[in-house]
């Protein structure tokens, strides 16, 4: 068996079983049901946030909640491109213009001392990344989004169960978006949320993400499906029952791999946040000036049928569909550039041993 990336967490079959018999007798599978409510109630308590709305996937939520805003099109949004395609893409499929702000290289999120100047009469949104479950400068880009009147939208898809002093990322800016897909620290299947504090965004979402019908007669938005369906909610009540347990196994292999990899030369470790308790989703280290380059060390793990990832290389801002995006090229972003020439992800996941940490960094470090 490889050692992948990650690999989804799941609760026991028959657990899973129990949750979803009630569906066989109901019949009730999708459009809102039972299990979506209960699933969704769980998460407002599980992270302390006044609203969730349930999505059948992140990427959906994202655009979702995008278009809730009413931006007009044309728009400019400063967010990074150091990031998952689908940051770049919602904001780009809403009809709005990304502008890419470069990252810092600490924690590769967002670099705030950046965001002002690319301010412009046309910006009216800031989408910063938890990248790797790391929490962007909340408190400075609330105070830049205030000054100049922008709204703040959160990917948060790598950031649940995140904490700062306490409070859930799911706190943050105007909404947080969080993915719940398989790979994820907490995993729906396929899955997603929007977490927000704003009432009168509830019933929008929830309009939108069944096609825009506010009834079956009254049709206000012409919108989607991203429908959550009861099989995907069944699957995160179990899962969520045993995520603290799974964040906490995941803690013991981060803590391995920080004990093998912290302080040699030319490899370099996102230092542990103050005030932010993690969720322990990505591993990723900087090979800069390494014996070996990261490809290298990629293929040295790959021969061992150990497969890393370059999370996230390329940046979006060189994908081949946004080459005429007069904001586009990497050599805008340096710090975001230099990064993803050298980033590798090294596997993780809640079974991951401690026995397998050691074996990778050994094939590192030898
Ligand atoms: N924003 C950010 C910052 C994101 O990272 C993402 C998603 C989104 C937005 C959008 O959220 P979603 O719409 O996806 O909810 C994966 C995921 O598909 C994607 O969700 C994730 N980010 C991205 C970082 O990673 P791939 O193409 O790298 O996945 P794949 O299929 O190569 O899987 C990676 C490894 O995970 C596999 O080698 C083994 C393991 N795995 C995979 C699957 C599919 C499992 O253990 N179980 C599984 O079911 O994109």
């Amino acid at each position: 068996m490889p050692i992948n990336v990650t690999r989804s967490s799941m609760p026991d079959f028959e657990e899973y079983c129990n949750e979803i018999r009630e569906l066989w007798d109901s019949r009730w599978l999708t459009n809102m049901g039972v299990k979506h409510k209960e699933l969704q109630a769980k998460l407002e308590q599980y992270l302390g946030v006044r609203h969730v709305t349930l999505y059948t996937n992140g990427h959906l939520a994202l655009e979702n909640v995008i278009a809730a805003m009413n931006f007009p099109k044309g728009s400019e949004v400063i967010t990074t491109p150091f990031t998952f395609a689908s940051t770049t893409h919602a904001i780009v499929r809403s009809g709005l213009i990304p502008v890419f702000c470069d990252v810092n290289d600490v924690d590769y999120t967002m670099d705030v001392s950046k965001i002002e100047a690319l301010i412009t009469d046309k910006t009216v949104a800031i989408v910063p990344v938890h990248v790797y479950g790391n929490l962007c400068d909340v408190d400075a880009i609330k105070l830049i989004a205030d000054r100049h009147g922008l709204k703040v939208i959160y990917d948060a898809a790598h950031a649940f169960g995140v904490t700062k002093n306490g409070v859930s990322a799911a706190c943050f800016g105007n909404a947080s978006m969080f993915s719940f897909h398989a790979t994820k620290v907490f995993n729906t299947i396929e899955g997603g949320a929007v977490t927000y504090a704003d009432d009168a965004l509830v019933q929008v979402l929830d309009d939108r993400k069944n096609f825009g019908l506010h009834t079956p007669e009254e049709g206000l938005y012409a919108a989607g499906n991203a429908k959550m369906s009861e099989f995907q909610a069944a699957m995160g009540i179990c899962n969520l029952r045993h995520l603290d347990g799974e964040i906490a196994k995941r803690g013991v292999a981060v803590a391995r791999y920080r004990e093998r990899l912290c302080g040699v030369d030319g490899i370099q470790i996102c230092p542990e946040q103050r005030d932010v308790t993690s969720n322990y989703a990505y591993f990723p280290v900087v090979f800069d000036g390494y014996k070996y380059t990261r490809d290298e060390v990629f293929e040295r793990l790959r021969a061992e049928d150990i497969i890393a990832r370059k999370y996230f290389a390329p940046l979006t801002n060189s994908f081949e569909c946004y080459r005429t995006l007069p904001t586009a090229g990497a050599d805008k972003t340096p710090v975001a550039q230099h990064l993803a020439e050298r980033v590798l992800t090294l596997p993780l996941f809640a079974d991951l041993t401690v026995g397998d940490v050691d074996r990778i960094c050994d094939i590192i470090l030898i």
